[in-house]
């Protein structure tokens, strides 16, 4: 699938603004026919947003069940001869959409693009009702999962993962045009030999026989640089200018499908030349020895929820160059397009993670609630849950595959990783991951709970992506005895010969609370919780990232061990710096 464009040959429209919606409180939406007509007592609700924190109402803000949206859509009138798209950027957690009466798509999972030809269902020159009903619940057969328990109060949605479970449509919707012969997937993968940067191009067509394919890639200038003939194509870049790390070049290739003279189709894609590898214990880019800084992320944002915002992501944007961050993982899900392209743009490399989250049922702890499942057994996460986490995989990595930005796969973060069940359970997904991509290293993050000697699924992983609350979680205001902690399991770490990235650690700060001496809670705690680790982090070299846990505040569910949500952010959710992110500035910026 290729991500909507305009350009010579294609058009799009953006669908975003005001549709009808409606909770579906019965449940009756689907047996009603609702699709079928105007979707009755429906209000307004702005798309893209999470509805849930626009309403002051309860009941509306932990909503689970079928989500409703509707919109009137004008086709424009000089499409006759195009085939005509529908796409969605995302909808948490599934949806399933009609043109008129007719259901022309679903899709599962909450976090990646999808799309129908709707060509035959509208008129150009007239107008189609779009409706969309878009569900929430998470099973044990979603990623992330969950389970409804049936509580005196009524249904309510138990879930393991320390995010609020925003829902509905998060990113722009597009109705597009591409020919009938048309492109379908362009395939990138990029090497540097000497001076040379070598582009192959794979490139997938349908209802495009006896057409060829012809691949230009021009440089920021505009000059053409390199071109070739074929589906399968290899370009060579002489003296590129590679894409590095916070110095991003970018080359835009065109591929066309071509008749004879006539350019049929067109798409462009964004590349940048580089090269990831794994030597021993360190991660290079480029040949060169890479140092990730930054911070695990989420797309979370005060009364939109979880809706992609071009002007929040510049903000953020703007805080990582300030803080001296060199990268991110997307945790807990993949991100908008629009984030991964800004990375692109701006050298932010990225770490690029599914949204199997919440997949240890050990973890809970007071945070979660619904105690008393196993996570790994025919009756919870099993071999269903594994096909739509294989899907989910393959999805990411066909949306981000030609991203220079992303170094690596995360395939899911904490999940029970200690078990035979999980060993059974994520074998078969790195090799999925390995078939997708056979590019780019793959990992998974691990929890503390299955620490060096325990965990039985870092065998697979590349790379040891390691999350650790040493003085918070354990060793609670001891940084002495947490020292120690760390020092003792990164060195057996360590001795797995793999590179180490501390992909979380972090301490709960409630910004304005001042305390001498440090304690939790305090800015000045998580100022001394990071010394503390960092002070190990750099004693041991296989070591090779620290992304701080979190970014910035962000909303949980409520539980006693939050406060208006979680508060490790370096920043708060309203993004200004806590005093750790001046702390973090000064050490990333050496
Ligand atoms: C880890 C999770 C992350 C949480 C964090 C925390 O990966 O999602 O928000 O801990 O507890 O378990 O703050």
């Amino acid at each position: 699938m290729l991500r909507p464009q305009d350009n010579q040959i294609r058009e799009r429209k953006n669908l975003n603004g005001m549709w009808q919606f409606r909770l579906d409180s019965d449940g009756t939406g689907r047996s009603d026919g609702w699709y079928s007509g105007a979707l009755p007592e429906a209000e307004s609700m702005a798309v893209p947003a999470s509805f849930n924190d626009l309403s002051t109402d309860a009941a509306t803000r932990d909503f689970v069940g079928d989500i409703w949206y509707q919109n009137d859509v004008k086709i424009p009138r000089g499409w006759q001869h195009d085939r005509v798209v529908l796409h969605f950027e995302s909808a948490t957690h599934r949806a399933t959409v009609w043109v008129d009466d007719v259901e022309v798509v679903s899709h599962e999972g909450g976090y990646l693009p999808f799309e129908a030809d709707i060509t035959g269902h509208v008129t150009p020159g007239q107008t189609a009702r779009v409706t969309v009903c878009v569900n929430n619940t998470l099973s044990f057969q979603s990623i992330p999962p969950g389970v409804i328990e049936e509580t005196p109060a009524g249904r309510k949605q138990i879930y393991w993962h320390d995010f609020f479970n925003y829902a509905g449509i998060h990113r722009s919707v597009w109705l597009h045009t591409t020919p009938r012969a048309h492109l379908e997937d362009v395939t990138v993968t990029t090497a540097v030999e000497g001076g040379t940067g070598i582009v192959t191009c794979d490139v997938s067509s349908l209802g495009a026989e006896g057409l060829t394919v012809r691949a230009i890639i021009r440089d920021a200038d505009r000059h053409v640089v390199a071109e070739a003939q074929g589906h399968s194509a290899t370009l060579s870049i002489a003296d590129v200018i590679l894409w590095k790390p916070l110095a991003s070049y970018l080359y835009d290739l065109e591929v066309q499908l071509v008749d004879g003279e006539d350019v049929v189709d067109s798409y462009h894609q964004k590349i940048g030349v580089r090269t990831v590898e794994i030597d021993g214990a360190r991660f290079l880019i480029n040949g060169e020895p890479f140092y990730f800084t930054g911070f695990g992320m989420h797309e979370d944002h005060i009364t939109i929820g979880k809706q992609h915002d071009n002007a929040s992501m510049i903000r953020d944007f703007e805080l990582l160059d300030w803080i001296g961050a060199n990268s991110l993982r997307t945790s807990h899900y993949p991100y908008s397009e629009d984030v991964m392209d800004y990375c692109d743009e701006k050298g932010i490399v990225v770490i690029d993670e599914t949204p199997a989250v919440g997949m240890n049922m050990a973890l809970g702890g007071g945070i979660f609630g619904g105690q008393g499942y196993e996570t790994f057994s025919p009756e919870t996460i099993n071999d269903d849950t594994q096909a739509v986490h294989a899907d989910v995989i393959r999805d990411l990595i066909a949306r981000d595959k030609n991203h220079p930005s992303v170094v690596m796969w995360s395939i899911a973060n904490e999940p029970e990783s200690d078990s035979e069940g999980a060993e059974k359970y994520f074998g078969p997904l790195f090799e999925v991951a390995r078939e997708a991509d056979p590019t780019r290293p793959v990992g998974f993050v691990n929890v503390m709970l299955s620490p060096h000697g325990k965990c039985r699924v870092s065998q697979f992983a590349d790379v040891l992506m390691l999350n650790r609350y040493w003085g918070w979680y354990v060793a609670t205001g001891d940084l002495v005895a947490a020292q120690a902690m760390a020092r003792a399991e990164l060195t057996a770490w360590a001795g797995d010969g793999k590179p180490i990235i501390m992909t979380e650690y972090g301490a709960d700060t409630y910004p304005g609370e001042h305390q001498l001496p440090a304690q939790p809670w305090s800015e000045e705690y998580q100022n001394a919780y990071l010394d503390a680790n960092h002070e190990v982090f750099d004693e041991i070299d296989a070591v090779v990232g620290e992304q701080m846990w979190n970014f910035a505040d962000f909303m949980t569910t409520a539980g006693i061990m939050r406060v208006g949500g979680n508060k490790k952010g370096a920043f708060t959710r309203d993004r200004q710096p806590k005093m750790a992110a001046h702390h973090l500035r000064r050490r990333w910026s050496k």
